[in-house]
Parts: C-alpha cells; structure tokens; sequence
C-alpha cells in the first residue's frame, strides 16, 4: 500500500471542501466569522473616553442649560438608559424645576406640585402632546415620554412658567451648567456625532451637530460655539 502525502495544495483544497460542507456558501461562512469577530469585539473591556463639552454662544459668553447628546458611529450601548438625576419636574416658586430636564426614552416622569396654587401643565411639542390638571399641594400626576425629541412644557393658569423635557436614546447626554461646561463620562471610543440643543439655538428643531473623534481612554475637551435667537 503506497501512503500519499497531502501537499499544501491538497490541504486548500480539503478545506474549500470541508467549508463549503459546513457552510452554504462562502458569503455565510464569512457572515459567520464576522458575527464570531464581532462578540470576540464586545467581550472585550468597553474602550471609552471622557468628552468634555463647553459651549458658548456667537459673542463667547457660556451658554447654560444645553443639552448635550453624543451618539457613537459604533452605536449605543444595548440596555437600559439611566441618569443619576430623577426623572422628576418640580413645581415650586411659580416655575418649572429643573427648568430643562433629559430624560431617557421611555421614562415616566413624575410632576408633583409644591405650591400652594394649582398648576395645569401642557405640552404641544411634537414627540408628546398632553395636558395634566395638577391640583394642591403635594399632589403628582407622570407622563411617560415614547418619542425621542424636545418637549416645551407650560402651564395654563401661569403664562410665565416655562421648561423643557429634552428627551434621548442615548445614555451620553448632559446639561451644560452656569459656565456652559459639562463632561460626559465613558462614551465609546471612536467616531461620533455630538449634538448640541437650546431651546433658543438658532437652527432646525434648535440643534446643531457635530463631529467628534472620542478617544479611547482619557480625556478631550471641545469648545462648541452656537448662534442663538
Ligand atoms: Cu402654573
């Protein structure tokens, strides 16, 4: 009996064999290693910088209450979105608190009064269109908000009072403070847009977007300058 050795060539050929046994096609044999390389990927510890944020209006003056939103080419993390704030508006004073609140997509938020008169907050902003009759002291009603986007609240008896319910699909969102500064913790490395929100930006549903190159580990800050009204 002659023993035949397999040469290189042989053995391509036993695996095109063996591979297109195991696989339909090449096409799902690639898909396959693909999927395989990309749970090798989300295995892998979350490469993620810190992204600080200080936006300023036409004239450099810092811009309070912006609403800042990144969202990774990569996309956003699966799960569940949560802030360390609640998702809570206050009526106290007369006045909505906070005047501007993120919430994530599909948080129900709470509106107790604490005045002594009544309020009757509305909304006609697209994403959530709604009225809640609040009545007394300590009393609360909640809405739960399903539509990502913008949302202008206001009352019916006081025309003075005025806030806003930023709501967002990603867990990278911060308010920028008195300084018009803020920093969004761990966002995923790589190519992103950041999207800056006022309700007086001078823009298409007051935003403007921009790129951003978020690094793997550390710390970048951008300045954004913005029009306003
Ligand atoms: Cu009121």
């Amino acid at each position: 009996m002659v023993k035949k050795r397999f040469t290189v060539f042989d053995q391509y050929w036993r695996i095109r064999v063996y591979r297109s046994l195991t696989f339909s096609s090449d096409t799902d044999a690639m898909k396959t290693a693909l999927a395989f390389a990309a749970a090798m990927l989300a295995a892998l510890p979350a490469q993620a910088g810190n992204v600080g944020i200080r936006v300023v209006d036409a004239a450099g003056k810092p811009v309070a209450d912006a609403v800042v939103t990144i969202h990774p080419a990569s996309g956003v993390p699966t799960g569940p979105i949560r802030f360390p704030w609640a998702n809570q508006v206050v009526q106290k004073n007369i006045a909505f608190n906070p005047g501007t609140l993120i919430v994530p997509v599909g948080a129900t938020v709470t509106f107790p009064n604490q005045d002594k008169v009544r309020h009757h907050v509305y909304s006609f902003s697209k994403p959530a269109k709604f009225e809640i009759k609040l009545f007394g002291r300590d009393e609360s009603r909640s809405y739960t908000f399903r539509t990502p986007g913008a949302v202008a609240l206001g009352c019916n008896i006081h025309d003075s009072m005025s806030g806003f319910i930023k709501v967002v699909d990603t867990p990278f969102a911060a308010k920028t403070n008195a300084t018009g500064g803020t920093l969004v913790e761990g966002v995923t490395g790589g190519k992103a847009k950041l999207t800056v929100w006022h309700p007086r930006l001078r823009a298409k549903d007051n935003e403007a977007v921009f790129d951003l190159d978020v690094p793997a580990s550390g710390e970048i800050a951008k300045r954004i300058q913005i029009v306003m009204r």
